[in-house]
């Protein structure tokens, strides 16, 4: 081999690999809680999924803790293209597609088994299918869990015992108009907002499930803790379709399949916070009530559910409660 053709084979080769390494996406991810908490757990899975299918062509950068603003500020970015992953509850969705609203009634689902197994059917995977045209893509159904009331004020068994307590809600009109019923006085609010608001009392309490209660340190300003689980908080991973163009058919099925795998990951984490929360929750000194009267909550929202069923239609509110 003559001694230019070495080298220009060497360069090559360093062409090569350099060009490799250019190659590398990063991508932001941002989610509202910490590292450590159910989201984070969600989001590194799929990150770690997506690096190991794709060969380094894609890793992620974490931006836990609100970093990058509330989760309708973030859902906004990720449609924008300046963000690329978001891994969010519902809570603002239905302001950007409507379709994800009927998920969000309070009192729908019956438990874990029943909420999980509506998402992963032909319900939820058709709600999926209605963001693109939204200027979204829905990679997957992740989880945030059953929201419980949390106040400075008193113990809430009944509804009555809510009754006139300021809480904040997220910025979703199906909660708001449920929770209005229960007697509270809804005060709508992105979650960075929320631990100044409540330590301030701006606000009375809030509502949240039991992972974000703990990763937000909510003990730390509420006295009092209630397990209403008066409605369901679904959560999920959202794609910037910039990104998602981009993609070649393997790479997006690395993608789904990754999300797939960190929704799976994110409710074990939802699981474990559940079964030892509450009892971490006490140690930090708040008073739990576990025998709240769900059926009087329940009973409360008989107004509200009349107009759920003229936004939503009785058949498709029945089709969700009649899964098995
Ligand atoms: O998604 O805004 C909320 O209360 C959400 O439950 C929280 O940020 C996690």
């Amino acid at each position: 081999m003559k001694p230019y053709s070495l080298a220009l084979g060497l360069s090559m080769a360093f062409g090569l690999a350099a060009g490799a390494q250019a190659q590398t996406t990063t991508l932001k991810i941002g989610y509202a809680t910490s590292p450590e908490s159910h989201y984070g757990v969600g989001s590194k899975v799929f990150c770690d999924e997506v690096e190991k299918g794709t060969q380094g062509r894609y890793k992620c950068q974490h931006f836990p803790n609100s970093a990058l603003g509330g989760e309708r500020e973030q859902i906004e970015a990720v449609q924008l293209g300046t963000q690329d992953l978001v891994n969010t509850s519902t809570g603002p969705v239905g302001n950007f597609v409507p379709e994800v609203k009927i998920v969000d009634i309070p009192f729908l689902f019956r438990d874990y088994d029943h909420a999980r197994k509506v998402m992963d059917g032909p319900i939820g995977q058709d709600i999926l299918a209605k963001f693109p045209s939204k200027g979204i893509v829905a990679l997957a159904w992740t989880e945030n869990g059953f929201r419980h009331m949390t106040n400075s004020k008193r113990d809430i068994v009944k509804p009555e015992d809510a009754k006139g307590l300021k809480m904040r809600t997220m910025e979703n009109k199906v909660h708001m108009d449920g929770y209005r019923a229960f007697g509270i006085l809804p005060t709508p609010m992105a979650f960075p907002e929320l631990f100044g608001a409540l330590q301030q009392g701006t606000v009375d309490g809030q509502e949240n499930p039991i992972p974000v209660i703990l990763a937000a340190k909510f003990s730390q300003v509420q006295k009092h803790l209630s397990l209403t689980g008066h409605v369901y908080s679904p959560a999920l991973l959202l794609l910037s379709p910039k990104v998602w163009g981009k993609l070649s058919d393997a790479d997006k099925k690395v993608f789904t399949e990754a999300a797939r795998k960190a929704g799976a990951a994110q409710r074990k984490k939802v699981n474990e916070d559940e079964a030892s929360g509450v009892a971490t929750l006490r140690s930090q000194g708040m008073t739990v009530v576990e025998n709240v009267d769900k059926p009087a909550f329940q009973a409360a929202l008989k107004t509200a559910y009349e107009g759920y069923a003229k936004e939503f239609g009785a058949d498709n509110i029945r089709k969700i409660q009649d899964v098995k």
